[in-house]
């Protein structure tokens, strides 16, 4: 059930409490700034999410209330896990559910990085 993205962050969602350590996740990447593990239902033969450590609902949410340092810290970490990935020769796909008609389901921001295979047009037609 996709999520409203104009909510109040919510501290019970289930990628803050893979955050806490609550919750195990299998860890690709993690520095001051992200946290970056497999999905849990991947959609391409390399699947990995890229979080902000800090409580960010969505893209929305970042880019309005992120600092400078947290955002290209973030940003950062994502290239470097795509990189480490061995993604960048192939190619791969970066995508952000925001809210409603994104589709977003989890209330805590997260970068999809998808790879390992040709990955179709962009969008389902
Ligand atoms: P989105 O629709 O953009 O909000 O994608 C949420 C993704 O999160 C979806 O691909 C499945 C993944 N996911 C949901 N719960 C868990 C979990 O507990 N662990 C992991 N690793 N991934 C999860």
């Amino acid at each position: 059930m996709p999520i409203d993205a104009t909510k109040p962050y919510d501290e019970s969602n289930i990628f803050a409490r893979i955050l806490r350590g609550e919750l195990p996740c299998t860890k690709v990447y993690e520095n001051e700034f992200a946290l970056a593990f497999n999905d849990i239902k991947p959609a391409a033969p390399v699947h990995i999410l890229v979080i902000p450590k800090g409580p960010y609902v969505s893209w929305d949410d970042f880019s309005a209330r992120g600092s400078a340092e947290e955002i290209a810290g973030f940003v950062k970490a994502v290239g470097h896990v795509a990189r480490e990935a061995g993604l960048v020769e192939p190619g791969y796909r970066l995508l952000a559910n925001v809210g409603m008609n994104g589709g977003q389901e989890v209330p805590h921001l997260h970068v999809h990085i998808f790879g390992g295979a040709g990955l179709g047009p962009m969008l389902a037609r």
